[in-house]
Formats: C-alpha cells, structure tokens, sequence
C-alpha cells in the first residue's frame, strides 16, 4: 500500500511555541503521533521543511511513490508557482491544510496557489485537526479502490 505524504512547510518545525494564539500550543511532533493514530494501519511518510526545494523533492517522491498528498504548504501557499506546478503532476488526492482559518486573517494570506490544484481545502481546525485530514484523504482513497 503506497503511503499518504503528510508534507509542512516553513516555521511550522516552531508549532508549539510559535505564536500560540494563532497557531496554539501542540507541537509538530504531536501532530504527527496524532496523524500516525488516525491512519492506523495506512503508511504514512511525515515532513517538515523550511526550504522550497525540499519541499518540491518530497512532491516529486509523492508522485511516483505516494497515495496522496497533505500539505500545509505554509507562507509557500501563497509565493510558490513551483510548488502548484508540482503539485500539478501528482495525480493522487491533495488535501491543503492550514492550521488557522487564513481567510480570517491579513489579505496576504487570502490568495493561495495551491488551492488550484488541491483537491479539498480545510483551514481553521488547529494543529489536531490534521487528523480531520488523514481521515477525509482515507476516504477519498477508499472512494478510489
Ligand atoms: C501556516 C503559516 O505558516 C502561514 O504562513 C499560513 C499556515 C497559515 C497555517 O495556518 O497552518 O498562512
């Protein structure tokens, strides 16, 4: 069974202390015992950059390697054309994850480039909403066999 990749972007390596009102108190390391909890017998492959490139390599092992994509793509949402165009040969699901509700927030944060390619988007749920996204992603590939 390919794995679901659970891909994060730049400062969220920070979850836990970084800016708590907006971002809340739950590592990433939680997050991912969390997702590792809600996909049970499903493999997953979890990752956290601050670089672009790495990021875009990850994509690139997810398109020949992976079931599908979650990503919380971060400030890269919203600068990225590389990140969409690799998105955009992965043929799997791909979930968009954003932690706060962005649309809530500064017009910076309205205009994402990965929403034109995601599959679904969810935004507002906080750090343990993530599992909200390991089970849609389930079910999407569940839908698919
Ligand atoms: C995380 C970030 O780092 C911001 O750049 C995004 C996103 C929002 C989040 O809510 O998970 O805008």
């Amino acid at each position: 069974m390919k794995p679901i990749y659970i891909l994060n972007g730049p400062n969220l390596n920070r979850l836990g202390k970084r800016e708590p009102a907006i971002y809340g108190t739950t590592t990433l390391a939680e997050v991912e015992q969390l997702c590792r909890v809600a996909a049970g017998e499903q493999k997953i492959e979890f990752h956290q950059t601050n670089s672009e490139e790495n990021l875009i390599e990850w994509v690139h092992e997810a398109i020949d390697e992976g079931a599908g994509i979650i990503i919380n793509p971060a400030a890269f949402t919203f600068t990225s054309l590389a990140l969409l165009d690799a998105l955009k040969m992965f043929e799997g699901p791909v979930i968009e994850y954003h932690i706060s509700n962005v649309h809530k927030r500064e017009s910076i944060y309205h205009r994402s480039y990965v929403s034109m390619r995601a599959d679904a988007v969810l935004v507002g749920l906080g750090a343990p909403g993530y599992t909200i996204a390991v089970q849609a992603m389930l079910n999407m590939l569940g839908s698919q066999r």
